[in-house]
């Protein structure tokens, strides 16, 4: 059964390759338009096509892609992708990840110089064949270069949500093998980091043959790496490669804790437990005299205890801090969804969101959410069709209604994501900002400009007595855009100062802030604000992946805005 990632996945080939080979941008349009909005969607294509639903009712689906995707359900196949990939090597699409590097210039440097994937095009670059083609020259070859380094980290981790659909798939599929008594996903995916390089899975049976046998039977399945008594690596879809470890179920806790890592955690554990005369390794704890004697392998738990410290939540296991008594204290407090009481920044259909306020308040309350804020973009923005001051009134005006009929048991805040414009001035007028509930400002053009300018432009906006928080503090894209160059540490002293919020961007190419800059904020005393930015309804759930960051960085409740309740977070933002 095909997953709707797996059918977006297919049809965004399909637009890269058909970009590639030079299609009309229509074409390519109804694909990526297709992908994404089976991306998004919450109902099965797979199923809506097996009970004879018509696709074309979903917004973004025409004739067209709804046909070809019962023959990809149907068939297991699209014969189109397939011909196109005979004609353009697939491999051409990672030099299209490499930012500067469009269709047109990868097809280019295919034609004249048999580039046809990231290694040949670095050494096209060095060779300095690249800046000889026409309309190319030195300085396109030099960023080209430059950007390589960002595209292959990207080609080489999954980012958190990717990972997190893979595992979702991973666990379906082994749980239908009666031989699994037990699984669990270790490695950097548990400790929740922003990027995963593999997975790696673990499942207590005593019949590692059946597990394997269906191990491999994995639908997403390339190649299978290497197969050992209890060892066995895949590579599957998009040449991400699955790890996967047979255990017995008196190792489980051991092994568990061996492969969840990070091994700098794992060193300074080893090092604990050689001091107290024991020795610790995948299959458990024994004393280090005699190894025979057993003394702790089937829970984490123990394992923890023997070495003379609490169990430590998997994001933390770093050997940034968890050793230490004062952090060790928040372990048992760390923040969870359940915790989160509303969401401070979101977009609607006023700019460059795909739902109306009704409609993100209605999904955040279903939600369990008590209240939201709606932070549109304003008129900088104007690609997102920002809005003016006139159009915000108007849109609080709207707010102020919605609000009237509220039962008291959900709260719309009037807000904007107002840009900080590149001299530094707010984009929207003073007078105007006063009459919001909650400004979150944020940094979208001039990312460019010196460290100090940027920085600058930041501090002048925390001093504005207006603005309530900064959005995404850095600005990067996970992957694809490094943080712009800002004096972050000045930045949080000024949040101190001036009591204002620094946002953790809850979206999974962004968190932003990170976990150490997380860290580093709440240390300071800083209260931060963990936000979806959502631009429809499904991006709300993104809220997770924020929650994951924030917990690597040891944050507990009460060091979070919205997990104050409505009335209290009222009073804190002085809104009547
Ligand atoms: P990744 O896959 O790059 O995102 O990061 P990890 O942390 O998942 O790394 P991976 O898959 O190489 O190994 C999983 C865990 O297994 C790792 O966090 C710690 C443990 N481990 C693997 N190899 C070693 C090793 O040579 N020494 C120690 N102490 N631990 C290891
Ligand atoms: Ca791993
Ligand atoms: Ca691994
Ligand atoms: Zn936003």
């Amino acid at each position: 059964m095909f997953t709707n990632v797996e059918i977006a996945t297919a049809f965004e080939e399909m637009a890269d390759l058909l970009e590639l080979s030079g299609e009309n941008a229509f074409r390519i349009r109804a694909y990526r338009n297709g992908a994404k909005a089976i991306r998004d969607l919450s109902e099965s294509v797979a199923e809506m096509i097996h009970a004879g639903t018509d696709l074309t009712t979903i917004d973004g689906i025409g004739s067209t892609l709804a046909e070809k995707s019962a023959v990809l359900v149907k068939t297991g196949n699209l014969p189109q992708l397939d011909k196109l990939r005979k004609e353009v090597p697939p491999t051409l699409r990672d030099i299209m990840t490499v930012p500067g590097v469009g269709a047109k210039k990868a097809m280019k440097m295919f034609q004249e110089l048999q580039v046809f994937d990231l290694a040949t095009l670095r050494a096209a670059c060095e060779a300095g064949l690249v800046a000889s083609l026409k309309g190319f020259g030195e300085k396109t070859q030099q960023s080209i270069l430059q950007n390589m380094q960002i595209a292959e980290k990207a080609a080489l981790r999954l980012t958190i949500d990717g990972a997190d659909d893979l595992v979702e798939r991973l666990k379906a599929h082994m749980k239908k093998c009666p031989a699994v008594q037990r699984l669990d996903f270790a490695g950097s995916y548990r400790r929740g980091k922003e990027t995963i390089g593999d997975l790696d899975l673990l499942v207590i049976s005593d019949d590692n043959n059946s597990v394997m046998d269906h191990f491999a039977k994995f639908p997403a399945i390339q190649e299978t790496i290497a197969r050992g008594d209890t060892k066995m690596s895949i590579r599957v879809t998009d040449s991400f490669q699955v790890d996967l470890r047979v255990v017995a179920e008196k190792s489980w806790g051991a092994a568990l804790q061996y492969f969840t890592g990070s091994k700098e955690h794992n060193v300074h554990i080893r090092g604990l437990a050689k001091s107290k005369g024991m020795k610790i390794n995948e299959y458990g704890v024994f004393d280090a005299d005699d190894e025979s004697k057993v003394l702790a392998g089937a829970d984490e738990e123990s394992i923890y205890k023997l070495v003379g410290m609490p169990w430590v939540p998997p994001e933390m296991r770093e050997d940034r801090g968890e050793f230490e008594p004062t952090i060790q204290k928040r372990f048992a407090k760390l923040i969870e969804l359940s915790n989160i009481r509303g969401d401070l920044h979101m977009h609607t259909v006023a700019t460059d969101g795909e739902n109306t306020i009704l409609e993100m308040a209605a999904a955040a309350r279903s939600r369990g959410l008590e209240y939201i804020a709606i932070t549109d973009h304003s008129k900088r923005v104007s690609m997102a069709r920002g809005l003016d001051e006139t159009r915000l009134l108007h849109q609080w005006e709207e707010i102020d209604a919605i609000n009237a009929k509220s039962d008291g048991h959900f709260w719309i805040f009037k807000g904007v994501e107002c840009d900080i414009l590149e001299d530094g001035r707010m984009d929207i007028a003073d007078e105007c900002l006063a009459k919001a509930d909650w400004v979150t400002a944020s940094i979208h053009y001039g990312q460019r400009q010196p460290r100090e300018q940027i920085t600058q432009r930041i501090l002048g906006a925390l001093e504005n007595p207006h603005v309530d928080a900064f959005s995404h503090p850095t600005g990067r894209l996970i992957s694809r855009r490094d943080p712009y160059e800002v004096d972050l540490t000045a930045v949080i002293d000024a949040a101190k100062m001036h009591r204002k919020f620094l946002e953790l961007n809850a979206n999974p190419s962004r968190l932003d802030l990170n976990d150490i800059n997380t860290a580093a904020a709440i240390a300071a005393g800083v209260t931060i604000v963990i936000n979806t930015d959502a631009h429809s309804i499904p991006n709300l759930d993104l809220m997770k992946f924020g929650i994951t960051q924030a917990r690597r960085a040891g944050v507990v409740p009460s060091h979070v805005l919205n997990t104050l309740s409505l009335a209290d977070i009222k009073k804190r933002l002085e809104i009547k």
